[in-house]
């Protein structure tokens, strides 16, 4: 290529180096945490993130289009382990999160040059959110699905997690429908076994659904797990879902991937349905606070996307999550803009996309969920309770009452203690858990 006008001067990794640099508002900025390895500075590794991030790579290149000079992502910033790298939105197809993370969460997680590399958080320009609706629902699925003015939205998970038939299953809905609950929750990793076929459990959750809201009023839905092997599949499971009077469904987001949430978020668009969605995998890569992605950026990209609810975490449940930083994600997913939190959030106005709804599950039962609500500052979230309602000694139905009753008495400001008196399910849960935090 020797043409004059498409040479460029000399493409070097300190050419991604630009400290004190102030990005424009149509740039893309993420906040790292980077460790570099042992003989490499932090400006060093920086560029070298900033570089195989962007456009650049190991070694100086001498050809290549004058274009790149404009293409370039910029470290600008570096406070101690914490960078901070602008990246031009021209670098991006803007409709494809795929293509984003390719880039900005790719290769440079194995560079040997980094000891550790974790991506924190990333502000998105106005004219990068204009490319995505954002949540059917979201937050709003409380009125405009459940018909109430205020959460929380209930949800159980037939325990054991699989291993009922599809009648099983759905019986078991049934007594939790009964019991006062919002929604039957398949597990992550219920799909569609041998002795618990999707279709069948559709169709019969579907017929115990009109019989309880028959019984007890309405309305009753499901998450029902539409990850599938394929997208087609999966496309042909939500319809299936939609057809049968559904209003949501559920895709398990990490393991399915960003192209499968893409797909589903437009099908549910179109459907006019919403999106539980389960983050199983995420501490895979979320958990080690030196190195991976945040749980909180995940949790973005799925507002961005179009889930209408993602699992954030409890503080108080089975599962890892700091306070510190399940709140700076609520925020996140809740609020119309927010403001930076040093080495933990950036700002981020949010525009036209919607706010969408927390889920706090996993080791969850009545004792805890005043202490839960307190954390969250409010009961507009989903709730999960599994294993807190199906170890209840009264039963199924009862275990569901007794998470009812504990929301009832958090509601009414009185103690579950003074509420337990005349509740004798929520009574019983707490002579079995008290207020003990499983692990
Ligand atoms: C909870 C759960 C959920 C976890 C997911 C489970 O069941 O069904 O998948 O809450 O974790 O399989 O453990 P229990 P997270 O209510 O019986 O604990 O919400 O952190 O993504
Ligand atoms: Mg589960």
């Amino acid at each position: 290529m020797k043409s004059k006008k498409n040479i460029g001067g000399c493409l070097r990794y300190e050419d991604f180096l630009d400290i004190g640099y102030k990005p424009s508002d149509d740039e893309l900025v993420v906040l790292f945490r980077v460790e570099p390895n042992k003989g490499m500075s932090m400006k060093e590794v920086a560029a070298r993130v900033a570089s195989e991030s962007s456009c650049g790579t190991w070694s100086d290149l001498k050809w290549y289009p004058k274009r790149v000079e404009k293409l370039k992502g910029k470290v600008f910033e570096i406070k101690g382990n914490f960078v901070k790298i602008s990246y031009p939105l021209d670098l991006f197809e803007l409709e494809s999160i795929p293509n984003l993370l390719s880039g900005i969460a790719g290769n440079i997680f194995g560079m040997k040059a980094v000891k550790n590399l974790r991506l924190i958080d990333a502000t998105f320009p106005k004219r990068f959110l204009k490319f995505y609706k954002g949540a059917f629902y979201g937050h709003d699925a409380i009125s405009k699905i459940f018909k109430r003015k205020e959460g929380p939205i209930i949800a159980s998970v037939p325990k054991p997690k699989v291993g009922f038939s599809h009648k099983e299953h759905a019986k078991v809905g049934y007594l939790l429908w009964r019991g006062g609950l919002d929604v039957i929750k398949d597990d992550e990793n219920l799909s569609s076994p041998r002795f618990n076929k999707f279709e069948e459990r559709v169709k019969l959750l579907a017929k115990y659904r009109d019989k309880v809201e028959k019984e007890v009023g309405g309305p009753k839905d499901a998450f029902i797990n539409v990850t599938a092997p394929t997208l087609k599949e999966m496309e042909r499971r939500i319809k299936m879902i939609h057809d049968y009077g559904f209003k949501y469904f559920m895709l398990d987001v990490v393991v399915a991937g960003f192209t499968a949430v893409q797909t589903a978020t437009e099908i549910a668009r179109d459907l006019k349905m919403a999106i539980h969605g389960h983050r199983a995998m995420h501490a895979m890569f979320t958990r080690n606070e030196k190195h991976g992605m945040s749980m909180l950026f995940l949790a973005k990209l799925m507002r961005i996307l179009g889930v209408d609810q993602i699992h954030i975490g409890t503080v108080v449940g089975k599962l890892e999550g700091r306070k510190r930083d399940v709140i700076a994600t609520k925020e996140c997913i809740t609020e119309n803009s927010v403001n930076e939190i040093e080495g933990v959030r950036l700002k981020q106005e949010w525009y036209h996309i919607k706010p969408i709804l927390p889920v706090a599950s996993g080791g969850l039962h009545p004792g805890i969920l005043p202490e839960l609500f307190d954390i969250y500052k409010t009961t507009n979230i989903v709730i999960q309770v599994g294993g807190g309602i199906f170890a209840h000694p009264m039963g199924i139905e009862a275990g569901a009452r007794a998470v009812v009753q504990a929301v009832e008495a958090y509601k009414k400001g009185i103690s579950l203690e003074e509420y337990a008196e005349k509740h004798k399910e929520l009574k019983k849960a707490l002579e079995v858990w008290g207020k003990s935090k499983p692990v």
